[in-house]
Order: structure tokens, then C-alpha cells, then sequence
């Protein structure tokens, strides 16, 4: 007989999936100008596009293709049996302001990874460095009231205040030459739930300039003993999430970014994982990306320990991973990802079929 698991119930990212959150298009805002902004894009030339479109919307057109894209991703998640769940629309264009600082508009519910931290029946909302992207939890506060009604544990880290004392002064982002730094100040804790991922009872997360160290700290006093927290060493000139850079995607298998990851922690050399190294994206550079890298190639959604959903055209990826012994199922993204992120930020995984255990 099929065992039942709590509704709320992820362990790491490949057992069996059953139902997942997958953002929306709709709504979706050009992100304003704030702090963060010139930490994390990583293309010069869009400062200014930011500077001067921030808070408005995006071209029909680019949305249109979005949509599609996302419009393909429900479908083929739903015809591999899994139920999908979708954000509730907010009033996104609307400014609003806190003591410390005002924002021109929110960004949408575009990306459901970077604002719920699902671990076990546990649902974290995460405090978020973006100005722009507090209130972004309101998207999910229908669905996170109804998990909760059947027995998930639902919270919220504590709210960051987010004023300037949270961001460095003049910041400039490193060059590929320097030691990585990133904007964030240790004022308070923030993180975003994408710098963080999951491997049973080890959960790696990643400094960024939506990461902080005392946002590491804040996870590991908050899971307990239980888990151990372990800190991945990175070098990005633009740190933002962990999930295009270092991502274990079936035990015993580690997926990395070259650029990135220039040390792989021991605990997996220890213990006989194979480090896959992630091949260049095939993404042409004239695909225009205004908030990712082309990294995204890796930011691939598993379904189970074999099938993997892979971005169309990145041929490159998806002949490794069949090299690798993987089914990839390939799907339209680049357009979503113009705008916002790739498969697996485009979605949180509610519960896969597993228990908690250690891969190590
Ligand atoms: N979760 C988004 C990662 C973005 C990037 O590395 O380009």
C-alpha cells in the first residue's frame, strides 16, 4: 500500500515529487531600483534599465512569452502525475513604505524558491535582503495557511528591517581578480531560500548579496541538531542563490558550477560522491537576461532521482546528463527566464515521497 506523507514533506531535491508550487507571470513588475540591485546583475549595461524602468511592467510581449514557457512547465508537471499549486495575485504595483525605506512597487510572484525554505513539514518564509520582495510572501499566505490547516509548521524568520545599516556604503562588486564580497552587511539576518539546499540531514547554503553569514547562522539555530548547516565557499562576482552554482541532484551525485565552485566541501569527496561538473550553457549570448546568468542551465528541477526537467536548448546539459545515466524531459524556458529565473526558482517543492536521512 502507498505510505501517506505529512502534506508538507521534502527532504532533499530528488526524492519522488508529488506536489509543488509553481510561480506566475502574472502581475510581474520590472524589479525597482534598490540596494541589492547592482550586487546581483550581473550586466552592467542594465543598471540603467533598472535605474529608469524599475516599477513599471514588462513589454506585453516579453510576459506573452513567459507565459507560454510556464504554461509548458505546468503541463508537463501535470502529466507526469504531479499536482501543482499556484500563487495567489497581490496588489504588485502598488509603493509602499516601512520606517526604514520605501519601494516604488513589489516584483510579482514570479519565483516561490527564493521566498518559502521548505524543509521536512517545516515552512520557513525567508527574510529577504530585496527591499522590493517584502511583501512577496503574500502570494503564498493562502497556500501556507492551508498546508498549515493540515498539520505543515508554518513561520516566518524574523523580519528584517532591511534600512541602510543592512547594506554596505558605495559598495562596488569585485572583479573576477578579487576576493568575492558581496553587499551585506551582518546587521541583521537575511537570506533568500534559494542560497540554501537541501541534502537530507545536511543543508548547504552559500554566502551572496542575498546571503548573509548571520542568515547561515539564523538556519542552523533555528533546524537544531538535527540538521547540520555547512557553509559552501563560492566566488561570483555577482553571489545570488545557491541554486545555479551547487546542487546535489541525486545521492551520490553533485552537480557544480566551474566558475563557481573552486573547492568542493569535503564531506563529499569523503564520502564518494561523484562531482559532475556542469557543461558551459548553451544559451547564445544574444538571449537577453536581465536578472540571471546563463548559469541557469543548471537550475534544473528533478522529478525523481532520474528524471530531470532541463531548459530547452541547452543541449549541452542534456547530453551529460544522459551521459550521466539521467532521463532529462526537456522544456521552453529562456523567455521565463529573461525576466525572472529558471526551472527550479520558478517553483518550491511541497512534498516528495522520503524520509529524512544523512547521504554522507
Ligand atoms: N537562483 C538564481 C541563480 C541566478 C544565477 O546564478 O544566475
Amino acid at each position: 500500500m502507498k505510505k501517506n506523507y505529512p502534506i508538507v514533506n521534502t527532504h532533499n531535491e530528488w526524492d519522488p515529487l508529488e506536489e509543488i508550487i509553481v510561480g506566475t507571470v502574472e502581475g510581474a513588475t520590472i524589479p525597482p531600483w534598490e540596494p541589492v540591485t547592482p550586487a546581483v546583475v550581473h550586466h552592467e549595461y542594465l543598471l540603467d534599465f533598472y535605474r529608469q524602468n524599475g516599477g513599471k511592467p514588462w513589454a506585453q510581449e516579453m510576459l506573452d512569452a513567459a507565459q507560454k514557457d510556464i504554461d509548458e512547465f505546468v503541463h508537463i508537471l501535470e502529466a507526469e502525475g504531479i499536482t501543482v499549486r499556484r500563487p495567489s495575485i497581490y496588489d504588485i504595483s502598488k509603493p509602499f513604505s516601512t520606517p526604514d525605506f520605501e519601494s516604488q512597487s513589489s516584483v510579482g510572484a514570479l519565483m516561490p524558491r527564493d521566498v518559502l525554505l521548505v524543509i521536512g513539514d517545516q515552512i520557513i518564509e525567508a527574510p529577504m535582503g530585496w527591499r522590493s520582495r517584502y511583501h512577496e510572501n503574500y502570494a503564498y499566505k493562502d497556500l501556507c495557511k492551508e498546508y498549515s490547516q493540515q498539520g505543515a509548521r508554518w513561520m516566518s524568520a524574523p523580519r528584517p528591517q532591511l534600512s541602510d545599516a543592512s547594506f554596505e556604503a558605495n559598495f562596488i562588486p569585485p572583479t573576477e581578480d578579487e576576493p568575492m564580497r558581496t553587499i551585506l552587511t551582518e546587521y541583521e539576518p537575511l537570506f533568500d531560500a534559494a542560497d540554501a539546499i537541501k541534502c537530507g540531514k545536511d543543508i548547504f547554503v552559500a554566502q551572496s548579496s542575498c546571503c548573509n553569514r548571520s542568515g547561515i547562522d539564523w538556519i542552523q539555530q533555528h533546524l537544531g541538531d538535527e540538521y547540520r548547516v555547512h557553509e559552501v565557499e563560492v566566488f561570483d562576482t555577482h553571489p545570488m542563490h545557491i541554486d545555479a552554482t551547487f546542487y546535489p541532484l541525486a545521492p551520490g551525485k553533485l552537480l557544480i558550477n566551474p566558475e563557481r565552485i573552486k573547492k568542493v566541501p569535503e564531506i563529499f569527496k569523503n564520502s564518494g560522491w561523484d562531482i559532475l561538473v556542469c557543461p558551459e550553457p548553451n544559451m547564445p549570448d544574444s538571449h537577453p537576461m536581465y536578472t540571471c546568468s546563463k548559469w541557469l542551465n543548471m537550475n534544473v528541477l528533478m522529478l525523481d532521482e532520474e528524471r530531470v526537467i532541463v531548459s530547452k536548448g541547452e543541449d549541452n546539459l542534456i547530453k551529460a546528463f544522459k551521459d550521466w545515466g539521467f532521463k532529462p524531459i526537456e522544456c521552453n524556458f529562456y523567455n521565463f527566464e529573461s525576466i525572472a529565473g529558471g526551472l527550479h526558482c520558478a517553483t518550491v517543492d511541497i512534498r516528495r515521497r522520503g524520509e529524512l536521512q544523512s547521504y554522507f
